[in-house]
């Protein structure tokens, strides 16, 4: 029996599995089944490590796919964003290749990537599908492009995605597990668990073949989110859900939906400016102006760097040796205490930071 043919079957057990307490375990176990017979799936063969033309390299300071169902508009949606020119049409899987563009605002170049439409059972190998869903595997933000008509298909998306070990605003669960030459499993946790017990944390990890081990949660996490663990090759990313089409619905109809999302009109430019914002606020990016120690910060051309930056962070991004040669740094903004606070390389940033930083031989 196949792989494929192998998790059908234990999909259907697990649809006619009745949920209750006496078939939690059994439950439990399946999911887990499932998950690493789909892992050996999404591990390339030797005969198909060729992706088919969909690698792109990233380039600027991030990465965001489009992804959504044929026809939805993400082409169009490219090329308003970023004045490229890939192909438009009434017709679906208009775009047959991964198409870049590049988005600057904020003074930050951003790579967006135009792809194919996928269809629902992608995961699975539907169509292009799966090679299409890998290159946001990669992506630093999936924005999700749904049309106005078709806005039910928003989980199905998740789902799809989900369904090659993406996981779209989620955390990574904090559990660690360290594998042991002897002595069983062992659990402990600094929360109280409630989503599994101690029999069923032991049965996934058996099923992982680990037999013995030491498993300490910090969280208390259910069955997908261990089998995530377990699994280890998660992507964890964030989203963004974009409504296409609203030219062609009333206000209260957009109203009516139940479910956070920025509208736009493509064709027609509407939310366009709205949807960059989003963008750059998922992407979590700060900008950061550096500034000589005589002379000022060059407010033009900012560095751009994740939330949680520190001063380490700059220095590594001007050269590779400078944190060696560090002395202390100069910060004006928001994560000062004062104006040109003195501080270490550990100091924490914020966007909009202006930073001097003074070398040890005491030049800039
Ligand atoms: N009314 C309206 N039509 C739009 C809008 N944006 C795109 N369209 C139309 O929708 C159709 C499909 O647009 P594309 O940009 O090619 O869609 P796509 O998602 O790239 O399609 P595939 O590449 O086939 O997956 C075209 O006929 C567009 O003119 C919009 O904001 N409003
Ligand atoms: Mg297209």
């Amino acid at each position: 029996m196949g792989i494929e043919e192998k998790i059908r079957q234990l999909e259907e057990e697990l649809a006619r599995t009745q949920k209750n307490k006496a078939t939690e375990y059994h439950i439990g176990l399946l999911k887990a089944k499932i998950a690493r017979l789909k892992r050996e799936l999404l591990t390339p063969r030797k005969s198909s490590v060729r992706t088919g033309g969909f690698e792109v390299k990233k380039s600027g300071d991030a990465t965001v796919v489009f992804i959504g169902l044929p026809s939805v508009g993400k082409s169009t949606l490219l090329n308003a964003l970023t004045g490229a020119k890939s192909k438009t049409a009434a017709y679906a899987f208009t775009t047959l290749n991964c198409v870049p563009g590049v988005l600057e605002h904020k003074g930050a170049k951003i790579q967006l990537l135009d792809l194919p439409g996928i269809i629902i059972g992608a995961a699975e190998g539907r169509g292009r599908g799966r090679e299409v869903l890998a290159v946001a595997r990669n992506a630093d933000l999936v924005l999700i492009l749904l049309d106005v008509f078709q806005p039910t298909v928003l989980p199905k998306i998740k789902e799809e995605l989900a369904g090659i070990g993406v996981r779209l605003d989620e955390k990574p669960p904090k559990v660690s597990i360290v594998k042991k030459l002897r002595g069983g499993v062992e659990i402990s946790s600094t929360v109280k668990l409630t989503k599994m017990d101690e029999r069923m944390v032991v049965g996934i990890l058996n099923e992982y073949g680990l037999h013995n081990a030491s498993v300490v949660f910090h969280e208390d996490i259910g069955v997908d989110q261990l089998v995530d663990v377990l699994a280890g090759n998660r992507r964890y990313l964030p989203s963004l859900t974009v409504l296409n089409k609203v030219d062609m619905v009333s206000e209260d109809y957009l109203k009516s939906l139940p479910f956070d999302f920025v509208a736009v009109s493509a064709e027609r430019g509407w939310g366009i400016e709205e949807l960059k914002d989003a963008i750059f606020q998922r992407l979590r990016l700060i900008r950061i102006y550096t500034k000589p120690r005589m002379g000022e910060a060059d407010l033009k051309e900012p560095m751009m760097l994740r939330e949680g930056a520190t001063v380490e962070d700059v220095c590594n991004r001007l050269h590779r040796d400078l944190a060696r040669e560090f002395r202390y740094a100069l910060v004006w903004g928001k994560s000062a205490k004062f104006e040109g606070q003195k501080v270490g390389l550990e100091h924490r940033l914020e966007d909009g930071d202006v930073v001097c930083i003074v070398k040890k031989q005491g030049r800039e």
